[in-house]
Order: structure tokens, then sequence, then C-alpha cells
């Protein structure tokens, strides 16, 4: 699915895309060199939904080619997803952004009548225009949502993820419920308290199980949280047994009372767990963590 991000020089387009794909936090993104003209990035969100992001940097000199006969029926054509990032610190680019918003709507109404169409209020951390007046103002444009999102306050990812989210077919919607199934009950068995498939590349939960008698935070914390920092320890503990010349596909770290569990289960994704200390198995762990393996890959066929 083609996603179309677009906005004007410094709009915050691609903090939000490297932030989002690729699991990339604050102090990794906050000094991106701009964009040269479109930037095409194929990335497999959530490692199920093949998206190719258009990241269309907003300078002046190439916004207006956007435009041109040569360029919009290659640009704004078989758009899925069509995001508006406008910058909400800085009120003085606000009719510009509108005028070309504009434009680009007109654009996709030619090119793709059925593109599902969503502004985001980007840097909503240093906001000069409120998100209650920009739905005021665009209230009558043919924009489905409009949501603030600022990267170092940590709301940007779930909203980008809610937006796709809602693009993802039932196929991979049953799949989803049937690994969530499944992890239930791996948390019944092992006593966890919260297990979660993720995508090794953006960090990004693909299924989840949380039980609630164990952990009562809020599940769209854990949810929307990039598992990347998480990964590493994983990675570490590979690069430490390949020195051995032995396999390693898990890892076992903890925080404070409780034990996380890294296990790889393919070259895309890998088991997350939360296991409180005193719970923790040991026994055949690693018969018991091939068994679940196999199960999973299997759904994930
Ligand atoms: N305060 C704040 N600054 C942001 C945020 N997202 C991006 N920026 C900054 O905005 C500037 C432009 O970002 P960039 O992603 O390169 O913009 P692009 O030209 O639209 O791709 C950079 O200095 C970013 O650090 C945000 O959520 N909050
Ligand atoms: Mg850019």
């Amino acid at each position: 699915m083609k996603v179309l991000i677009m906005g004007l020089r410094s709009a915050g387009k691609t903090s939000l895309v490297k932030h989002v794909f690729e699991g990339k936090e604050w102090e990794d993104v906050k000094d991106l060199k701009p964009t040269e003209f479109v930037s095409t990035v194929e990335y497999k969100f959530r490692g199920l939904l093949e998206v190719t992001i258009f990241d269309a940097g907003g300078q002046k000199q190439f916004i207006y080619q956007y435009f041109t006969d040569q360029w919009s029926s290659r640009i704004f054509s078989k758009v899925g997803v069509f995001i508006w990032v406008l910058d909400s610190s800085d009120k003085s680019t606000f009719k510009e952004a509108t005028v070309e918003l504009k434009k680009a709507m007109d654009n996709l109404t030619q090119y793709s009548p059925e593109c599902r169409k969503f502004i985001v209020a980007s840097k909503y951390d240093e906001h000069t225009m409120s998100l209650k007046a920009l739905r005021k103002y665009f209230a009558t444009w043919d924009i489905e949502e409009i949501s603030a999102t600022s990267i170092p306050m940590g709301i940007a990812r779930e909203i980008v993820c809610t937006i796709l989210d809602g693009t993802m077919s039932p196929q991979d919607r049953l799949k989803v419920d049937q690994l969530q199934k499944f992890l239930k009950v791996f948390n019944r068995k092992e006593n966890a308290s919260a297990t979660m498939i993720i995508n090794k590349a953006d960090g990004l939960e693909i299924a989840g199980s949380i039980n609630v008698k164990h952990l009562l935070k809020p599940k769209l914390k854990l949810k929307y949280l990039s598992i990347k920092s998480f990964i590493e320890p994983l990675d570490i503990a590979k690069k430490i047994f390949a020195a051995k010349e032995e396999q390693a596909d898990f890892a076992l770290y903890q925080i404070g009372n409780n034990f996380i569990l890294l296990y790889d289960l393919t070259d895309e994704f890998a088991l997350f767990s939360i296991i409180p200390y005193r719970n923790f198995k040991v026994g055949d762990l690693m018969g018991r963590l091939r068994a679940v393996r196999e199960k999973i890959i299997q759904n994930l066929d």
C-alpha cells in the first residue's frame, strides 16, 4: 500500500517516518538532514503490511514540482493513505501549508479518489495552534481525522499506527487474533505478565497479550512502545555466543522483580515476555520455547 506523507519543509515528516517505521527514538532523529525531492522507502509495518512510504521533501523548489504534469500523476496515483504533516509549532507557515494541502487534495481527488486522508499536527510539544482550533478550521475539508503528534512526548507512534491498523486486511486481522489467543495461553502456562510477538525491524508489536492479574498498567503503553531497545540484549547475546561458536536464540535479563525474556522466532520476529521473578520456571525452558516457536510460525504463515 502506498502511503504518501507530505507537508512543508521541516514539518517533521522524516522524523515521524523513522520514529514509527524504524523504531528510532527522539534522540536518534532530532538532527536529521532535510529530504531532497521524494524519498521512497519500503517497510513491512508490524511485519504484516507492506507499505511504500513516499516522503515528499517540503522545500519550495521541490513542492511546486509535485503539482506539475510531469510529476503529479506519479506522486498522487495509487495512494492508499495520505498524511499531511502540519507543523503546529509554527503559525507563520500555516497559510502556505493550507494552500499546498489544498493542491495535494485536489490531485488526490483526481488520481486516488479512494484514498483516506489525514492531518497530523506535528511538534505538538511546542504547539502554537491548538488541536481544537485546527479541527474547527478543517471541519469542512475531506479529512478523516486530525491528530496531534509529538515525538519527544511519545504521542506520535500511536497515532500513525492507529491510522495504518485501520487498513489491515481481514486475513491479517484474523492472524493477529489467533496469535493473541495463543499468547494468552502462553502467559497462563508460564505465569507471565505480558507476552508479545514483535517485529524486529520497527520494534512494534504484531500481537500481544497482557495478564491483567499481574500487570494493571494500561495496555496502550506497552503496545506503542518500540521494543527496539529491548532487542539489543538479544543481539548482544548472539554476538557473544557466536564468538564461542554456539547458537544463541534467547536472552534473559532482570529488571526489578521481573525477568525479560527475548526469544528469536524467525529473522523477522521475536518473542518478548515479562515474567515475574518469583514465577519463573526453568525446567525444560528451551524445549518449551521451541514448541512455542513452531506454533507461532505455523500461525504466521
Ligand atoms: N519539538 C519537536 N520537534 C520535532 C518533532 N518532530 C520533528 N521535529 C524537528 O523538526 C525538524 C524537522 O524535522 P524533519 O523530520 O527533518 O522534517 P521534514 O523536513 O518534514 O522531513 C527537526 O529539527 C526535528 O528535530 C516533534 O515532534 N517535536
Ligand atoms: Mg524530511
